[in-house]
């Protein structure tokens, strides 16, 4: 039965599946249809359709048939979110590093008026003839303290930079603007934060306006879920003025407080590792990234491989434009020497030399192809796996008054298992942070009402997100629980619906043969998968093509009665053939 490759060349490939795998990924996997793979599957007696999820002996046996060398994929142990932690044998030599910090918030809130704010009340070196360069991030220092900040705020880019797998923020600045209050895009900062488990300071902005309401926003905050201190929770909130330059070094000092109680450690005595914040082809000297340091130092002459480029370091900058010769942990550097340009969000690893850079940029070409975002077809496949345990929700609906009781609806269908977490909803279309924040968080998007905007779909589609949107509430909220049933409910269980005997045989024309047979149990059904049995032999599985009694096509023919029965590819029917007409069905726990 096994199957020749189109291409025929020799391919003892091994192929490694997990425990339990969808046909529609198994057919990715092998490079074919899932229409060929549910084919295959029907020849070994399994009925699947392309959304099932199949065991490891079902996938097994497919993929042996395809001529591939298969073996079981062991659990997955990657580590999903979070912010950088050094391993346990880089303990020794840990050392506390400066935080690194995001400033979000709604539009106009003076995000940007704040980083100048910093950036002039606080630059480090000023005797570098005060030309701070713009390099994606910088540090300043507080009471010889230094705090590095990112320099594009919002919660987008904080996102993308998750969805590339980088995780560098360790504190997250939520600007409100006093005179307006919390608006949706501080709501949705707050959930990009939580969602990437980043703690919040809260800085009440643009206190100088005499419209401003500081009250109102710690009232609006706590509504949010974010407690204040001064109300007895524990979110450090700070007033300050972007514009009169008041509350500034409070800021920052309350942002060494929170960073004191994350105990942020690296260990510069190892070999770089770093992110790119900021890449570019400059025209006479080539290529330039900036990288913030994660771990480890990074010297000048270093090779390093950067994503899928890689060089030798010929020099190295701050953001005050100095040359340096080493950068430690949580300080960015704009580096010159690689051979080509790298991606924003992409990982610096020092190296020893050739040999250790090509087999790296092999590794992340190929970590590249397996992040895939869960979808409800992949559900069980994917926890089975190990590889998740809670479901990543976002969910938009048309109108404000849907979003509660859809919410509590789902989260109340939470298992042992895995736990469905509404980690960002609010009301609109779905929009590209949407998208953004379900790739960083390995999460779905599920609309209620609502459109999907163009933008958010083609991203989407790129990166493989499952995007759900319903118009009434109980297929949303059923469709949820079939895809975290089918993780309590990985078997199948075969239902025979109906048996038959051949008892003539017709031919007709071109299109083969048709059996005359009498109904014996249950029914037959056109369309139903069917097989027919010679004795202890089974000939074949495929399914019922044509069912007429006397001249007429019918749909069904139940026990007692005779018809004629067609089986789709197959003619060879015998006086005496037992037709049995069969169901998979997920089996109840
Ligand atoms: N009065 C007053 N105005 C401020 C303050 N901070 C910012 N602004 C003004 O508010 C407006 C928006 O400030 P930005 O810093 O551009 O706001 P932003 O959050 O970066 O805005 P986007 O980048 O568009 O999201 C500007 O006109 C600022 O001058 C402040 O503390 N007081
Ligand atoms: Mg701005």
């Amino acid at each position: 039965m096994a199957k020749v490759s189109k291409s025929g060349e020799a391919k003892a490939k091994l192929i490694e599946i997990p425990h339990s795998i969808g046909v529609r990924q198994l057919g990715d996997l092998l490079q074919v249809s899932a229409v060929d793979i549910i084919k295959q599957l029907m020849r070994n007696g399994i009925f699947a359709n392309i959304n099932q999820v199949i065991d490891y002996e079902a996938a097994a046996a497919v993929v042996a048939a395809f001529g591939y060398e298969v073996q079981l994929k062991p659990l997955a142990t990657t580590s999903v979110g979070k912010k950088y932690r050094p391993q346990a044998e880089e303990v020794g030599g840990l050392k506390l590093r400066p935080p690194v910090v995001t400033i979000m918030g709604h539009v106009d809130h003076g995000k940007t008026r704040l980083l100048d704010a910093i950036r002039q009340t606080n630059v480090m070196d000023k005797e570098a003839g005060g030309i701070t360069q713009h390099i994606g991030a910088y540090q300043v220092e507080v009471n010889g303290q230094k705090i590095t900040f990112l320099d594009t705020p919002g919660h987008e880019a904080f996102t993308a930079m998750r969805a590339r797998g980088a995780h560098i923020t360790d504190i997250t600045v939520l600007v409100v603007a006093a005179d307006d209050g919390v608006m949706p895009q501080t709501m949705e900062a707050i959930d990009h934060a939580r969602a990437a488990e980043v703690p919040i300071v809260v800085a009440i902005n643009k206190i100088d306006k005499p419209e401003a309401n500081q009250e109102r926003v710690k009232q609006q905050l706590s509504e949010a879920g974010l407690v204040i201190e001064e109300w007895g929770g524990d979110v450090v909130c700070v007033a300050i003025s972007a514009k009169e330059k008041i509350g500034i070094s409070e800021l920052l000092e309350n942002i060494l407080v929170v960073a004191e109680m994350e105990e942020l450690k690296a260990d510069p005595s190892r070999p770089a590792v770093g992110v790119v914040v900021e890449a570019k082809l400059d025209k006479s000297r080539g290529p330039m990234a900036t990288v913030l340091i994660q771990n480890g130092t990074l010297r000048l002459g270093d090779s390093v491989v950067v994503g899928t480029s890689w060089g030798r370091l010929r020099a190295m900058f701050n953001d005050a434009g100095k040359r340096l010769r080493k950068a430690e942990p949580a300080m960015p550097v704009e580096i010159l020497g690689l051979d080509s340009v790298p991606q924003v969000g992409d990982t610096l690893t020092a190296v020893s030399g050739e040999h250790q850079a090509r087999a790296l940029i092999q590794k992340h070409e190929e970590m590249q192809q397996q992040a895939r975002a869960v979808s409800l077809d992949n559900l069980y496949d994917r926890i089975s796996t190990g590889e998740v345990k809670e479901l990543n929700v976002i969910f938009k609906a048309d109108v404000q008054g849907s979003i509660e009781p859809i919410r509590n609806s789902l989260e109340r269908l939470s298992t042992d298992e895995v736990k469905v977490r509404i980690i960002h909803s609010g009301s609109g279309n779905i929009i590209e942070s949407d998208v953004t924040l379900a790739i960083a968080s390995k999460g779905l998007i599920i609309g209620f009402g609502n459109a999907v905007d163009a933008g958010a779909q083609r991203l989407a589609d790129v990166e493989g997100v499952d995007i759900r949107t319903y118009d009434v509430i109980y297929n949303l909220v059923d469709d949820v629980d079939k895809a975290l049933k089918g993780l309590l409910e990985p078997t199948y269980v075969e239902v025979i619906e109906g048996r038959a005997e051949v008892k003539a045989l017709f031919s007709t024309g071109k299109k083969g043969k048709v059996a005359g047979v009498s109904v014996s149990e249950g029914k037959l059904s056109r369309g139903a998968a069917i097989r027919v049995r010679r004795g202890e032999q089974i000939v074949v599985e495929s399914e019922v093509d044509s069912l007429r009694r006397f001249k007429d096509s019918v749909n069904e023919v139940s026990a007692g009665l005779e018809c004629g029965v067609g089986i789709k590819d197959f003619s060879d029917f015998q006086v005496g053939d037992i037709l049995e007409i069969f169901r998979k069905e997920r089996a109840k726990r």
